[in-house]
């Protein structure tokens, strides 16, 4: 074998190779462009080092396996992610590291990434998921239906709390912080958790079943402490920004034993990364990479019904990769958020399917009768979606429904 990064056609063991997708945009052709990354990324640089031999290269040098069009398939030998440390870290310092800034590409983006058993056993994945959120809540089928409580920061404990009660007597199942909510002055984490639990212990003493997702974004030092103060105070489920905290921040989190919580996973921050056509990484890698980190429910979008910019073929992806198949790890809850109220979800649903969690701020907090009523008219309209009824006809006995329907359609 010569060094020339190229392994075009030689079908790779899957076994043996973790594969990712890229996409490129560059004047040179793609099959150099490709072996520019692979270079870059396992045992190559800009020059051929005098270091490097045909062993070192066939044991370590990614492979470039398909270059087509603007898109290339990279294989990385098992044995580049070996070692005790490292993890999601070196994954991505490796497939997602340099080769961005290469100057020699316009674009390059990580379209998908195929993560072998032998890599992947080491993560334990999602500790509840799908199911385990179902089983909690009692919610076997329909999809489970939640709010963020709105305005964003700014309500003390008590009303902040009184927000999630309203809620939950509207029938939400759901309800969390806001992504920039986490322990500021006007609400401090422990009062705010203390003051939710005591509503949702009500609840349930009322039949009610209600989790609400406490944001613990903080420092990475901080974040166990941070879920302790939580869980003392009686906190049902932890959210955690995985992307300002980073992937090991979540993981630490899921991996500790102590944790026997949901992680309700928030994704501010993605479309700085997933947002351009060309560049960057997109949302079903940033999936994958959350469900081997822990997360038992993570942001994928509204397909476009909702504030947020979508690319709906992404959106389907992701769903598929926190749902689909992946080596034995557990499935994770798709989250659509952004810009929902009663009036789009049936066009959501014909897109999500039932295993979603859906929820709305504004379209809760929203409505002209206030929370309660914003609850009640969201939980109506996943009623209705879920029978296949049409809203026009379900709102005729469900004034909230036609209330909100009348402010937004
Ligand atoms: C929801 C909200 C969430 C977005 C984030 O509030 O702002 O943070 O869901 O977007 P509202 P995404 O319901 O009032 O719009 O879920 O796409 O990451």
């Amino acid at each position: 074998m010569s060094i020339d990064y190229l392994a075009l056609d030689e079908e790779l063991d899957k076994e043996e190779y973790l594969i990712c997708e890229y996409t490129v945009k560059s004047d040179l052709d793609i099959e150099t462009a490709g072996k520019r990354i692979a270079e870059e990324e396992s045992t190559g640089t800009w020059t051929r080092p005098t270091t490097l031999s045909e062993d070192i290269f066939e044991s370590y040098g990614a492979k470039v396996t398909k270059a087509e069009g603007n898109r290339t398939r990279i294989g990385y030998p098992v044995i580049d992610f070996s070692g005790d440390i490292g993890g999601i870290p070196q994954i991505l310092s490796i497939v997602a590291g340099n080769l961005f800034g290469l100057d020699s590409l316009d674009g390059v983006r990580l379209v998908d990434v195929e993560i072998p058993p032998k890599i992947l056993k080491r993560y334990p994945g999602p500790q509840k998921g799908l199911k385990g959120l179902r089983q909690i809540l009692d919610r076997p089928e329909k999809p489970l239906v939640g709010t963020i409580v709105k305005p964003k920061i700014g309500l003390p404990p008590k009303e902040f709390a009184e927000y999630v009660y309203e809620a939950g007597k509207g029938g939400l199942t759901n309800s969390k912080d806001d992504e920039t909510l986490v322990d500021q002055d006007f609400c401090p984490l422990e009062e705010r958790v203390s003051a939710v639990s005591e509503k949702l212990d009500l609840l349930e003493e009322e039949d009610h079943k209600m989790i609400h997702a406490h944001n613990i974004s903080t420092s990475a030092h901080e974040i166990l402490e941070a879920a302790d103060l939580a869980l003392e105070n009686g906190a049902r489920q932890l959210m955690l920004d995985v992307l300002t905290v980073g992937f090991s921040g979540l993981q630490a989190l899921a991996e500790d034993p102590s944790i026997k919580v949901p992680i309700h996973v928030h994704r501010a921050m993605h479309a700085a990364i997933t947002k351009d056509p060309e560049h960057g990484i997109s949302m079903p890698v940033i999936a994958k990479l959350v469900r081997m980190a822990g997360g038992d429910a993570l942001h994928t979008g509204t397909y476009g019904t909702g504030k947020m910019h979508a690319d709906i073929s992404e959106e389907l992806e992701s769903k598929e990769a926190l749902l689909g198949d992946m080596h034995g790890l557990k499935r994770m809850m798709p989250v659509a958020s952004g810009g929902l109220h009663p009036g789009l979800i049936p066009e959501l649903m014909g897109k999500s399917g039932n295993d979603v969690q859906i929820q709305a701020g504004g379209g809760v907090a929203g409505h002209p009768e206030g929370v309660g009523a914003g609850a009640k008219a969201l939980s109506q309209s996943v009623d209705a979606s879920f029978e296949g009824v049409p809203l026009d006809e379900f709102k005729k006995d469900h004034p909230e429904l036609k209330k909100a329907l009348e402010k937004w359609s």
